[in-house]
């Protein structure tokens, strides 16, 4: 075994080396590598890809840097049935998620990682969640056999030596150990430790599976963090709205799996909204703190984006197809005669001599889709036109308001404010959305997914309800809670609102309503906006389409307080009491009966 000590004697930490060498007696690779985060190791590791056909050029003078690379056809999405919280019992890991325990966990994963590194290299990738030196960031090393795990966490993370730095001679750090095997689905095991602060996955090479930084870390294991030093790790997007007068507000937002967060974070305002200005600071994860204000302030902890590339154009996004013009990973996409990439709904029509995601030739009346539906684009967030100046703030920024979105057909008006923070947080908690293909299963069916954590909560999802309730007695300054709903149709089945940049309307009252004097009318859901309430200049939309765009219709509340109301008795006596209250006091307003 050969390893670059050079780098691993950089680390001050014992505990590091000591894992490091821990996980090499277990895996057996041939090769230790530990990352350095420099520009010559990016090239030296593109290379090595490009000529173990892990990577596979694009036209480089297109699009300079860049890389498409074709995972295996059976791991191409998140797969939550065999996704774990091995916490100590199964009441810490709750309802909402599959639970194993440690003990199994850790002898059945290594049975399978066991000599599983042998002829293989092992990357050792130090990274930094957050701004360098904030104290919100945290530090995570992953190990991992994978190079496209290598190179994708360059592009999501702070990664290398500044990673070791920051760490210096601490033993806390998120330990995630990664090893691909042979990508058989059987064999594929995603487990979180919350208690050791530690992930191991086997079996998969999907960015939501093996980027252990993002879902695993970010989110799984730092909601369990927040709920023990007191702050919140969220599914979010985050976005700056710069008015005409130069003041900037910021928004967070979530959002279920692909259901627009990248979209809204990049969001580019109607041409009527002369002076407005819309900054991403994050697009699917933030970290919330209560700042010496009493206000809410979060940072994203990434540094790049993994976003769901059908459906982004020049028309929906312009923003992201910016940041993917160069130095960007493709995975899964199609791939035209020039070496260029190609998705469906990218509003150019598809050219001859496609491959698709597989790399076949694609045939266009197969009925087949060109690109996978999850297919990925990876950019750095740097590559971002409209990235905000806070994105590197290490104290984060202030959030004004705290948005809750799903994708529904039917029911949920295009917005609704809650009345206080106990309503605002019983809407993000029986939030439901119609599946989408960033997780294996059947896409298309209604699930409650409270506050769009339901596949990321590391911990008893009744739990984290009273933790965000709890939270509330140390915000003397809380957000406002709204909730929104770009996807409703007609009866027709067609969209009702025009969506993507039409969005800011909907932001902008918002903004109206917590700084200004925007109007709206009660409804015993929450507070709606009349028509006339929204900023419409330049939209055309016919008064009937918005006026069923924003129409709360008692039948349909009823069967959703219902469906809710089968949701909490699931979650069983962990759901915190202010929220079953609240969830009667609105059936009884549906009732027309007092609350
Ligand atoms: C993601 C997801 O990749 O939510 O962000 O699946
Ligand atoms: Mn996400």
């Amino acid at each position: 075994m050969t390893d670059n000590s050079a780098a691993e004697t950089r680390t001050r930490s014992r505990a590091l080396t000591e894992w490091v060498a821990e996980s090499a007696r277990l895996t057996q690779p041939d090769r230790i590598v530990w990352c350095d985060g420099s520009e010559a190791e990016r090239r030296r590791l593109t290379e090595e890809a490009v000529a173990a056909g892990v990577l596979i050029p694009l036209n480089q003078k297109q699009r300079p840097n860049s890389y498409l690379h074709r995972s295996n056809p059976s791991d191409v999405a998140r797969t939550e049935e065999v996704t774990f919280i091995c916490s100590r019992t199964r009441e810490d890991a709750g309802v909402t998620n599959h639970w194993m325990t440690p003990e199994e966990a850790y002898a059945k994963l290594g049975a399978l990682l066991a000599g599983s590194m042998a002829g293989r290299t092992m990357y050792v990738i130090p990274y930094v969640m957050g701004p360098i030196g904030s104290p919100f960031a945290k530090v995570g090393v992953e190990i991992t056999d994978s190079i496209y795990v290598a190179l994708s966490m360059r592009i999501m993370t702070r990664m290398g030596a500044a990673a070791l730095e920051m760490l210096g001679a601490s033993d806390d750090f998120n330990r995630g150990l990664h090893g691909t095997l042979d990508l058989d689905p059987k064999k594929r095991f995603i487990c979180h430790f919350p208690q050791d602060n530690t992930i191991w996955s086997v079996g998969s090479g999907y960015g939501g599976n093996a980027l252990l930084s993002k879902k695993c870390f970010a989110l799984r294991i730092a909601s369990a963090l927040g709920r023990r030093e007191g702050w919140f790790a969220e599914h979010m997007l985050i976005v700056g709205l710069q008015n005409p007068a130069g003041e900037t507000r910021y928004v967070a937002a979530a959002f279920p799996s692909a259901c627009g967060k990248t979209n809204l974070a990049m969001l580019m305002p109607p041409a009527a909204f002369k002076g407005w200005k819309v900054f991403t600071v994050g697009d699917d994860i933030a970290w919330l703190r209560v700042g010496r204000d009493g206000g809410l302030w979060a940072i994203n902890p990434e540094a790049g984006y993994f976003g769901v590339a059908p459906g982004t154009s020049m028309k929906s996004n312009p923003n992201a197809m910016r940041s993917i013009e160069h130095d960007a990973l493709f995975t899964n996409v199609a791939m035209t005669a020039d070496g260029d990439i190609w998705w469906e709904g990218m509003d150019v029509p598809a050219p001859d001599g496609l491959s698709d995601w597989r790399g076949r030739p694609w045939d266009k009346n197969s009925g087949e889709k060109a690109a996978h539906p999850n297919s990925r684009f990876t950019a750095p967030m740097t590559n971002n036109p409209v990235l905000s100046p806070a994105a590197e703030e290490p104290q984060g920024v202030p959030i004004s308001a705290i948005i809750f979105g799903g994708r529904r057909a039917t029911t949920m008006p295009l917005v609704l404010e809650s009345r206080d923070w106990t309503h605002g947080v019983l809407m993000g908690a029986t939030m439901g959305s119609e599946t989408t293909a960033a997780a294996a299963g059947k896409v298309g069916v209604v699930r409650r997914d409270p506050m769009a954590m339901l596949p990321f909560c590391g911990y008893n999802i009744g739990d984290y309800l009273g933790h965000w309730l709890e939270m509330r007695k140390q915000i003397t300054k809380p957000p406002r809670i709204f909730m929104v709903n770009w996807f409703r149709k007609s009866d027709a089945g067609e969209f009702l609102w025009p969506g993507y940049g039409e969005n800011m309307r909907v932001l902008k009252w918002m903004l109206d309503r917590i700084h200004g004097d925007a109007g709206a009318h009660e409804t015993p859901v929450g507070l709606v906006p009349e028509p006339g309430d929204l900023d419409l200049e330049g939209l055309e939309i016919s008064p009937e389409q918005l006026r069923s765009a924003l129409a709360v219709n008692t039948a349909e509340w009823k069967a959703e307080v219902a469906s809710a109301g089968e949701f909490f008795d699931q979650i069983g006596p962990s759901l915190p009491t202010p929220l079953r209250e609240k969830h009667r006091e609105l059936a009884a307003a549906l009732d027309g009966k007092a609350g």
